[in-house]
């Protein structure tokens, strides 16, 4: 199903394909790849460039177990926080998460940082260490959303 779709300020030409348990896509020449959430469901979706054709979007209806995710902004380290490392404890384990772009060829992920909790349903802590040094403890995670982070300022 192809259909037009608005991402930002864009509007593009996409191929839908609905992932339920191993969905598969046909034969494609493709160029690069990126993941994000783009339904804010909770779960990633992933969007496929090819040559010559239309743009896929792969989307996730699988599933899923409970989440949380952060939307960083720094101040003193760039305005993306690209290069941040996010680390998530709850009572199955430890989780780190880098903020990254540019993962495939001419393609950017979501820059939400995004971890899958499974059964937990508390986030025990959560640590983020900026790339300008500063080390950021957040408080009140809920699971099930994204939470926004801004990274303080030193003294405040
Ligand atoms: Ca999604």
């Amino acid at each position: 199903m192809s259909s037009r779709q608005r991402f930002g300020r864009r509007q593009a030409t996409v191929e839908l394909v609905y992932l339920r348990g191993h969905g598969t896509l046909g034969p494609l020449l493709a160029r690069g790849s990126a993941s994000a959430d783009y339904d804010n469901d909770g779960d990633l979706d992933i969007a496929v460039s090819s040559s010559g054709g239309a743009l896929q979007l792969l989307r996730n209806d699988g599933k899923h177990g409970n989440w949380v995710g952060f939307a960083l902004v720094g101040r003193r380290s760039n305005r993306g926080g690209i290069g941040a490392r996010v680390t998530l404890e709850t009572d199955r384990g430890r989780q780190m998460r880098e903020v990254r772009a540019g993962e495939s060829y001419l393609s950017s992920s979501d820059p939400r940082v995004h971890f899958g909790l499974g059964a937990s349903t508390a986030v025990k802590s959560v640590e983020i260490r900026w790339p300008s040094g500063v080390v950021q403890k957040v408080e009140g995670v809920q699971p099930g959303r994204y939470q926004p982070v801004t990274e303080p300022l030193p003294g405040r």
